[in-house]
């Protein structure tokens, strides 16, 4: 049977999870290109999360999405990185999560991302749920069941 510790921790809220919006390195979606890379070199991150002037979540941008977007058919462009904003590379159509939500959610929203995106109801920026923090929750779950079936 299931401890009440273990059934506890799936049904733990997003909120406890997340990683709040004031340590998550974010650029805007009227950013230049150029400012993004330099964003996501600096943070050694693979990708961000793109938010408008007013904090509302937009959409993700990554390192592959921006090269992509200045190869040519000889050469890298990298006077486009100038040029082009972030708004016409970001990838739009992302799943999100609330605050109230549960583990469970998460869980089934990072199998496919590394990280998904916590936004209320008026599309305000909240956080990030990153795959890390589902694993540590999901190596807790399993460790009480495994002690709970020796005992
Ligand atoms: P990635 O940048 O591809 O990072 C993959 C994993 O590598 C991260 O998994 C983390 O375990 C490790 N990692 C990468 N950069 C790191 C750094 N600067 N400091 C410490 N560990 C680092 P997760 O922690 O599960 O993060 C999943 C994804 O969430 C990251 O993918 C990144 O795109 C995003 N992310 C995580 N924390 C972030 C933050 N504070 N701000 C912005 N984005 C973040």
């Amino acid at each position: 049977m299931l401890s009440t510790e273990s059934t506890e921790i799936l049904e733990t809220k997003i909120s406890d999870l997340m990683i709040p919006s004031e340590k998550v390195a974010h650029v805007q979606n009227q950013n230049p290109l150029e400012h993004a890379l330099l964003v996501l070199v600096k943070t050694g991150y693979s990708a961000v999360p793109v938010l408008d002037a007013n904090f509302h979540f937009e959409g993700i941008v990554s390192k592959t999405m921006i090269i992509e977007s200045i190869l040519g058919i000889e050469r890298i462009e990298v006077e486009k990185l100038s040029k082009i904003t972030v708004s016409f590379v970001m990838e739009k159509d992302v799943p999100t999560i609330r605050k109230d939500d549960t583990f469970m959610k998460g869980l089934k929203l990072v199998i496919n991302r590394p990280f998904v995106c916590v936004v209320d109801e008026s599309g305000y920026f909240d956080g990030i749920l990153t795959r890390r923090v589902i694993l540590k929750q999901m190596n807790r779950y399993l460790h009480e069941n495994n002690k709970k079936d020796t005992e």
